[in-house]
C-alpha cells in the first residue's frame, strides 16, 4: 500500500443515478494510461490544469495491457462486435478529461480525472477501460495516502478529508474544514517545536557535563515544558466537544409516565413521531430521531416512563429506557410541574445525580405546583439547567434547544479542537509524559531522564501529525476511507 510506483484508478463519486461521475487515475503512467482510453487529443502532451472534451474508448489490445475488449455487458455500445483486431475503438461514454501534472495535483503525482455520465454503468466501464490499459484498482483512501506520503497533507489533514466526507452537520463540516486547513496541525507544530528546543538544550547540557556527572534542567527549560503541557491540556479540554461534533451525541428524554416526554420529543423533532395518549405507559419501545443542535447531531430518544411494576412489555421498555439513559451525553429529565412530585420523581433524581441534566418543567400552561428548588433539595438533587415548557402550547421549546446547545457547546470556534479519539489518546499520552518530565526534573533527576520523557511526548504528537507513524497504523487509518478518495 505504501508503494507509490504503480498507477492507480478508481471511481471517485458515489455510484447511482447522477449527472456526472468522476473516475480518477494517479501515478507515473497516469497520462499514458489515460491516453489509451481517451479519444479527443493527446493528454500526455497537455499542460497541467487543462480540460479536454472527448470520448472514453476501450483501449487497443497490447501485450502489456492484455486488453481484449470491454466486459460483456448489456447496452448499445457493447452490442457491437469488438475485439483486439477491431480498428475502430468502442466508445464507452462522452467525457471531459482534467489533466493535473505532478506536483500540482491532489496526490502530487500526475493525475487525470475523467468526468463521465453518472449512473450505475458509465463510470464502471470507464474504470474497466483504465484497468485494461494498465492501471491497478486503488485501495480505500489510497489517493489521500499518496497525498500524505508525498507531503502534501499531514495525517491530521488526511483524516480531516475522511471526516469532511462523512460530515452530516454544519459543526462536523466546519471542524473538518478547519483541520484540513491545518489549524490543529499548526498548533501541534508549535508545541513540538518548543519541545524540540527543550530537548536540544537539555541534551547539550548533558553532553557538556559528561565528565562532571548529571546536570539539572534549568528553570527556563522547565517553563517551556510546562507551557507545552498546558497547551496540550487546552486542546484536550475541547476533546469531548470535538468528539460530539464529529460523531454526534445521544440525548434521552426520561421521567415518570405521563409527564409529557413523548409530547416534548415531538415538539423538538418537529413532527408527531412518538405516540401521545392520556394513558400512562403508552411509550414502550425507544423512539429515536436525529436533530441538529448548535452544529451537533443529536440523536434524541423518547423512552418509556421510568416506573416500577407494569406488564412484561412495559418492564422491557423501562429496561431500554435505563440503557438509553446510560448511553446519553445529556439527559432531558421531564417533570410534570402541575402536580406534586412523587416518590418516582425522587428516585429518578437520585439516579441522575452524576449526569449532565436539563430539567423540563412541563405542563407550564397549567397552574404550577412544582418549584425547581424542591428538586434541588431532593435526595441526590443537584444544580441543573431548568426550563419551563408546555409541549401542547409550544412554550419553552426554543429555550430547551438552546439550553442543550449550551451544554454541548465547546470552547468557541473550531480552530484547536481535537475531535478524533485517536488524536485525543495520543495527545493525552504526550501530556502525561510532559507531566512526568516535570516531576522527575523537579526531583533533580539528570537531564537524560528528562530528555527521555520529552522524546516520548514528541513521539506521541508525531503519531497525530504522521511524523512518527508506522505502516500498520497508516493501513488502519486509510482502510476506513472510501475507495476513490
Ligand atoms: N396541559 C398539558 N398537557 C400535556 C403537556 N404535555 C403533554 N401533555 C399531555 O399529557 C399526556 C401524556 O403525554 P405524553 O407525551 O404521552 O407523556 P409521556 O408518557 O411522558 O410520554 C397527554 O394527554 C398529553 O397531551 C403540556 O405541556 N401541557
Ligand atoms: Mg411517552
Amino acid at each position: 500500500m505504501l508503494d507509490l510506483d504503480d498507477t492507480i484508478a478508481a471511481i471517485a463519486t458515489a455510484i447511482g443515478a447522477a449527472g456526472l461521475a468522476v473516475v480518477r487515475v494517479s501515478g507515473s503512467s497516469a497520462l499514458a494510461i489515460a491516453d489509451a482510453v481517451f479519444e479527443g487529443g493527446r493528454l500526455s502532451q497537455a499542460p497541467g490544469g487543462t480540460l479536454h472534451h472527448g470520448w472514453a474508448v476501450w483501449p487497443e489490445a497490447t501485450e502489456a495491457s492484455g486488453a481484449d475488449g470491454p466486459p460483456a455487458a448489456g447496452g448499445p455500445a457493447s452490442a457491437a462486435p469488438v475485439g483486439p483486431a477491431q480498428a475502430i475503438r468502442v466508445r464507452l461514454d462522452e467525457v471531459v478529461a482534467a489533466v493535473f501534472r505532478a506536483p500540482r495535483s491532489y496526490t502530487r503525482q500526475d493525475v487525470v480525472e475523467l468526468s463521465c455520465h453518472g449512473g450505475a454503468f458509465s463510470a464502471g466501464r470507464v474504470l474497466a477501460a483504465l484497468l485494461a490499459a494498465g492501471a491497478r484498482p486503488a485501495r480505500p483512501g489510497e489517493f489521500t495516502l499518496r497525498a500524505f506520503l508525498n507531503g502534501r497533507l499531514d495525517l491530521v489533514q488526511a483524516e480531516a478529508v475522511a471526516d469532511l466526507i462523512h460530515a452530516e452537520t454544519e459543526g462536523a463540516h466546519a471542524l473538518a474544514l478547519a483541520q484540513l486547513r491545518g489549524e490543529l496541525s499548526r498548533r501541534l507544530a508549535t508545541i513540538s517545536e518548543a519541545l524540540r528546543d527543550a530537548v536540544a538544550e537539555v541534551e547539550a547540557r548533558v553532553d557538556f557535563a559528561e565528565d562532571v556527572g548529571g546536570v539539572e534542567v534549568p528553570g527556563h527549560v522547565l517553563d517551556r515544558i510546562a507551557g507545552a503541557g498546558s497547551a496540550l491540556a487546552v486542546l484536550l479540554e475541547g476533546a469531548a466537544y470535538g468528539r460530539a461534533l464529529r460523531e454526534g451525541v445521544r440525548v434521552a428524554l426520561v421521567g415518570r409516565p405521563n409527564v409529557g416526554k413523548s409530547s416534548l420529543f415531538n415538539a423538538l423533532v418537529g413532527e408527531r413521531r412518538a405516540i401521545v395518549t392520556p394513558h400512562a405507559g403508552t411509550t414502550r419501545d425507544l423512539v429515536s430521531e436525529a436533530i441538529e443542535v448548535a452544529g451537533v447531531r443529536v440523536t434524541l430518544a423518547d423512552t418509556a416512563g421510568l416506573r416500577e411494576g407494569g406488564d412484561p412489555a412495559e418492564r422491557e421498555g423501562v429496561a431500554r429506557a435505563h440503557a438509553a439513559l446510560e448511553e446519553s451525553a445529556v439527559v432531558l429529565w421531564v417533570v410534570d410541574a402541575s402536580v406534586p412530585l412523587d416518590a418516582e420523581d425522587r428516585r429518578i433524581a437520585r439516579r441522575l445525580a452524576d449526569r449532565r441534566v436539563i430539567l423540563a418543567l412541563n405542563k407550564c400552561d397549567l397552574p404550577r405546583v412544582v418549584e425547581v428548588r424542591a428538586l434541588e433539595d431532593a435526595p441526590g438533587g443537584r444544580p441543573f439547567v431548568a426550563v419551563a415548557t408546555s409541549a401542547v402550547r409550544g412554550d419553552g421549546i426554543t429555550e430547551l434547544r438552546s439550553a442543550l446547545g449550551q451544554l454541548l457547546a465547546g470552547p468557541g470556534g473550531f480552530a484547536g479542537v481535537v475531535a478524533n479519539p485517536r488524536h485525543a489518546e495520543a495527545l493525552e499520552r504526550a501530556r502525561e509524559a510532559l507531566g512526568r518530565a516535570r516531576t522527575v526534573a523537579g526531583d533533580g533527576a539528570p537531564g537524560e531522564i528528562v530528555s527521555l520523557e520529552l522524546h516520548e511526548a514528541l513521539q506521541a504528537i508525531g503519531e497525530v501529525t504522521g511524523e512518527t507513524v508506522d505502516e500498520d497504523l497508516l493501513e488502519r487509518i486509510f482502510s476506513r476511507f472510501c475507495i476513490g478518495k
